[in-house]
């Protein structure tokens, strides 16, 4: 067993943990390093947004800790993150709730297109019980959630010709996240659509391999699809949120008060980065004009179409992953429309 010996207050405790529970006495702070993997870059509002918690953890533990940035899929993509949390070998990482969906199924009720009009309606489901109720399925898997941050509305860009109509996804090779729900609704819209690791993309689109891809704005702008992808299509067809998760080998070890100082600003980063996200997709928009991309909106009407083809594929994805999980997703946003 550890003999630990605590000083504090000027009395001195000694504790005695036994090897097997590696927890600390609560309120204790350790000096401690820990690896934070983000799959975008520094200066879109993921890399912001870890920035702000590394300022806020390594202040609120007086400098005991220590966060390590990696931006970039520096550690591995989103899936190789979710490997290495489990693993231990690093220690907190955000990816997209995308790949999540093939370890936890449940996730991929986030992949469902036009389910939120706006973000505020994002921010109650996911801040809400459907959110939580999704966090509670992680420890399982040997993952901590720890708080939804916003990856944000995807649009479509490709180097073929404008999409604005459901005829203008037919045979369009589409690169998408890996998920299933992703690969089927564009496989019902007649695209031809591919998995693939986020940090693929750019080549692909570049060799021509993909004619086109699917992201929010300021990944659009910030990783310079536009260089590759000369049309941009306002689809808006899904908002994806990220997730900021823990190794639970590593969380398990924590004190009380170590986990609360992560958690608490895991919440207030995030608050921050979903505030810098909005700004950024706003400014994408004008950039990416700017910058010469042939942008083009998608009526109501054809957005109708598009609905109805996909209409089968949300049913059964909600069959495999849940009616009641499903059910209560769509019943809270409209409960949130009334408000
Ligand atoms: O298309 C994607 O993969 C992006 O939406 C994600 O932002 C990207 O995968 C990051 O999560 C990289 O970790």
């Amino acid at each position: 067993s550890i003999i630990l010996t605590v000083f504090g207050c000027g009395s001195q405790k000694t504790v005695e943990t036994s090897a097997k529970n590696k927890a600390e006495p609560a309120d204790s702070i350790q000096e401690r390093r820990f690896k934070l993997g983000v799959g975008l870059d520094e200066k879109h509002s993921e890399g912001q947004g870890a920035q702000k918690f590394k300022e806020i953890v390594e202040k609120n533990s007086n400098g005991k800790f220590n966060v390590s940035l990696y931006y970039n899929n520096q550690l591995g993509d989103d899936k190789q993150t979710i490997d290495n949390l489990i693993g231990g070998t690093q220690e907190l990482g955000v990816i997209s709730t995308s790949p999540l969906a093939s370890t936890v199924k449940e996730f991929g009720i986030f992949d469902f297109p036009f389910v939120f009009n706006n973000e505020q309606e994002a921010y109650t489901i996911l801040d809400g019980e459907v959110g939580k109720t999704l966090l509670d399925k992680l420890p399982s898997h040997g993952l901590i959630g720890l708080g939804y941050w916003e990856n944000g509305f995807r649009n479509l860009t490709n180097s073929k010709h404008p999409v604005s109509t459901l005829e203008d996804f037919k045979g369009l090779k589409i690169r998408t996240m890996p998920n299933k729900v992703h690969l089927d609704v564009f496989s019902a819209l007649g695209a031809n659509p591919t998995p693939m690791a986020f940090s693929e993309v750019f080549t692909a689109l570049d060799s021509k391999t993909i004619d086109g891809q699917e992201n929010p704005l300021p990944t659009i702008e910030i990783h310079k699809f536009n260089e590759v992808q000369p049309y941009l299509s306002m689809t808006n067809h899904v908002y994806t949120p990220f997730i900021f998760m823990a190794s639970k080998k590593f969380w398990d070890g924590l004190s009380d008060e170590e986990k609360k100082i992560i958690q608490e600003a895991v919440i207030e980063a995030g608050k921050y980065q979903r505030e810098l996200n909005i700004e950024q997709n706003k400014k994408s928009l004008e950039n990416l004009k700017a910058a010469g991309m042939q942008v083009n909106e998608v009526s109501d009407e054809e957005k109708e179409k598009i609905k109805a083809v996909i209409k089968p594929v949300i049913e059964q994805h909600s069959k495999e992953i849940g009616e009641d999980l499903t059910q209560k997703m769509y019943a809270e946003v409209e409960k949130a429309r009334k408000k």
